[in-house]
């Protein structure tokens, strides 16, 4: 059963998740072409080399979407805005049917009493951008900023919170070194800079909103916890160094200016000239700080070059990405994360789960999303009893949606999505919210 409402403290805010390219339609309004379209179109990278051009049409449908929400009985809608919906080339031009679209997305949260919360930027970079090297050139730090004013002069006046770029370590470590996502590179200078830079942009862009006035700004980051795959020294120093790359990275460089020590020695002839000067810049003062959450990965050590680890397969129960469930993981980086940004609120910004959902007679019968999110909203209560300043949590996600790499086989929706005929229906899990959220 969902812990209700009442059992959190007064305040406390829910809301889901979805983001611009997975649930949009990137084909509708004049969007320009985006990194994830040719990663997309590229043999072997993405299941059935499904792409985000219709997606859920939320770019038709969102009047309906934001209806769920509110019969949801969520406080806040948590979207992003795609960077080639808004300037298809990434600089100069602006589309301007780009741009109403999310002023009217923003006027109908506020219509029907839902809090807009911003995501800058959630993984589709213009084209014309990764022509000029995307993450891998220091210039995008200003060509972000560009963007996020073109925003922020437009919504900022109505948005309940933003935050620059969702997920850091996707940007960079998933999309560099691994190549799993856009723009598939596996090389480790890539990374170094990608990673970088992401900061770089992440405090360009929290100077321009607080130039503008912007209130509530914040980051979002993801963490995965590191368990060593024994009990051996070699895996604890593996897991260590996953920790390090992986979970402090990127809150280290925003609250305290500097790079976890165990990287360094990989990093520091890849990062560019003069990085630590970026640090000015990289530790704007911020409002509130996001996590998002999902499972935790065994890491065991393995021959080969730097980072020479791998990850083993664990014995946990897992979703239907082969994640493992462990609740116990968030907790722990709420903990974490109070280390680093002391007395600032914190968000669960993302948690929830791929299912093997499936339409039955009208109905998804999702017990095992209902279980996953009970079990981890009772880890934000044991974090709150225990002092730690959350303030909220959302659902990833409000709708299935396109799933990246996975295409739209994998549903992460409280509401099922029909992709043939784009009918939405309500899950279990999604009912089981609206009430605990009444209660
Ligand atoms: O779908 C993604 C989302 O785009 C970012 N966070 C994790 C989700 C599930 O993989």
């Amino acid at each position: 059963m969902l812990p209700s409402r009442s059992s959190f403290p007064p305040g406390f805010l829910f809301g889901a998740a979805t983001s611009a390219y997975q649930v949009e339609g990137h084909a509708f309004g004049g969007a320009g072409g985006t990194h994830w379209d040719t990663f997309a179109a590229t043999p072997g990278n993405v299941v059935r080399a499904e792409n985000g051009a219709r997606a859920c049409d939320h770019y038709h449908r969102w009047g309906e979407d934001l209806d769920l929400l509110r019969a949801g009985n969520f406080d806040v809608y948590r979207f992003s805005t795609s960077w080639a919906r808004v300037m298809p080339e990434g600089r100069g031009r602006v589309n301007a049917e780009g741009l109403d679209f999310y002023d009217r997305l923003v006027d109908g949260m506020l219509a029907r009493g839902l809090k807009p919360a911003l995501t800058l930027y959630h993984w589709e970079l213009p084209s014309p951008l990764a022509d000029l090297g995307g993450w891998r050139n220091r210039d995008i730090a200003g060509w972000f900023g560009d963007f996020t004013e073109v925003v922020a002069r437009r919504l900022g006046d109505r948005l309940w919170s933003a935050a620059p770029i969702n997920e850091p370590w996707c940007v960079g470590w998933l999309s560099h070194f691994l190549g799993q996502h856009a723009p598939g590179m596996r090389d480790i200078r890539a990374t170094a800079r990608a990673m970088h830079h992401v900061l770089l942009a992440h405090g360009t862009a929290i100077k321009v909103m607080r130039g503008l006035g912007m209130k509530n700004l914040g980051a979002v980051c993801n963490f995965e916890y590191a368990a060593p795959a024994d009990a051996s020294p070699e895996a604890a120093a593996a897991a260590q160094l996953y920790d390090a790359y992986y979970n402090r990275f990127f809150i280290s460089g925003m609250f305290r200016g500097e790079y976890p020590a165990e990287l360094m020695a990989a990093f520091a002839p890849h990062l560019p000239e003069g990085w630590q000067d970026d640090f000015a810049t990289i530790r704007a003062p911020l409002d509130w700080f996001g996590l998002n959450y999902y499972t935790r990965k065994l890491i065991a050590p393995a021959p080969g070059p730097w980072p020479a680890h791998r990850e083993v397969e664990g014995p946990l129960p897992k979703t239907d990405v082969g994640w493992e469930i462990f609740p116990e993981g968030l907790h722990h980086f709420l903990r974490m994360a109070q280390e680093y940004t002391g007395e600032l609120p914190l968000y669960v910004t993302e948690n929830g789960m791929a299912a093997p959902d499936r339409l039955a007679a009208g109905s998804v019968h999702d017990a095992d999303r209902i279980a996953y999110l009970a079990a981890h909203l009772r880890q934000c209560q044991r974090a709150i009893a225990e002092g730690v300043p959350l303030r909220g949590y959302f659902c990833w996600s409000l709708l299935d949606n396109y799933e990246w790499s996975l295409g739209y086989d994998k549903r992460f929706g409280l509401v099922h999505v029909d992709f043939a005929t784009l009918r939405r229906v309500p899950k279990a899990s999604y009912h089981a919210l609206a009430t605990a959220l009444q209660r």
